[in-house]
């Protein structure tokens, strides 16, 4: 039998949870939320400093989700952890509910921060680790933001500012997965990011997106850096390892059947045994 490793579970569990949340919510953001299942598996799965059953402890790592549409894989994660009971994924997106659509740092443990209105999030991981550093912190803020997203112009005045304070516990990821809400990047407004943020003096570089191992190794390179914020550039694609989604194009925001997600699930475990979890084979 092939040997799953731990991360890689918790990344195909992070994938079945948030699968199985918009199906009982009927809808939801599926494409960009499993595009960062594999970088939520490394940050949670070890890398994050972080305690579960104490959300707020002072000596943690932060998270930001900027593009917080995509807080379903965020709350898989966060209950997979143990910071709430599973069952409130039950209640995504429902009325009176601890998990909006979009992430509120008021109303769910280990949300560090409140976010959807894209572009702002990196600004605030950026105050964050400012903040932290006036305390002699030395914790990390992480940041995820979409391709999609770096068209917004608050980016890059964040970029600027967080160059210009060399804020070194700054590491921020780009979700390259090529699509936004209703079309291509390239063809709406793209470029290299990587390309971008170097220009803005972060160090830069590219990665694949579910590639584990190789997601570790560069937050361990740049969390040793101490000259300039870092940006790990995800290549992925958008909807991976959702059968239903990735054959769709528009699968930024879908309807999801019963039917629908028993099959995603399914094909998600048969792929972990066949060992080409989680694009599939021919990917
Ligand atoms: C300021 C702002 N404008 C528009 C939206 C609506 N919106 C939500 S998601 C999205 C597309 C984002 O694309 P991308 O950043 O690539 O995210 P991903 O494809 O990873 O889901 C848009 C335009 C928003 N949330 N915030």
């Amino acid at each position: 039998m092939t040997q799953i490793d731990v991360k890689t579970r918790l990344s195909a569990d992070i994938r079945i949870s948030t699968i199985r949340a918009l199906e009982r919510a009927g809808f939801g953001h599926i494409g960009g939320s499993m595009s960062i299942a594999d970088v939520l598996a490394v940050l949670y799965g070890g890398e994050m400093r972080v305690r579960p059953q104490e959300p707020d402890w002072p000596e943690r790592d932060y998270l930001v989700l900027s593009k917080g549409h995509c807080g379903p894989a965020l709350y898989a994660a966060l209950a997979l952890k143990g910071y709430f009971p599973m069952d409130w994924l039950d209640t995504v997106n429902q009325p009176g509910t601890r998990l909006p659509s979009h992430c509120d740092r008021l109303k769910t443990p280990g949300i560090d921060m409140t976010t959807g209105s894209l572009g702002q999030g990196i600004s605030a991981a950026a105050g964050i680790a400012l903040g932290l550093r006036l305390q002699g912190k030395d914790s990390r803020v992480f940041c995820i933001l979409g391709d999609g997203e770096l068209q917004e112009g608050q980016v890059w005045e964040a970029a600027a500012a967080a160059e210009h304070r060399k804020l070194n516990r700054l590491i921020a990821f780009v979700d390259e997965n090529k699509r936004q809400l209703d079309g291509y990047v390239a063809d709406i407004c793209g470029g290299d990011p990587v390309e971008k943020f170097r220009a803005f003096g972060w160090n830069a570089l590219r990665v694949c997106g579910w590639d584990l191992a190789a997601i570790s190794r560069e937050i361990h390179v740049a969390s040793e850096q101490s000259n300039a914020p870092s940006v790990i550039v995800l290549e992925t694609i958008k909807g991976i390892g959702c059968s239903f989604a990735e054959r769709e194009l528009a699968n930024h925001y879908m309807v999801i059947s019963k039917q629908m997600a028993d099959e995603a699930v399914a094909e998600i475990e048969r792929r972990l045994l066949a060992g080409v979890y989680p694009a599939g084979e021919g990917a």
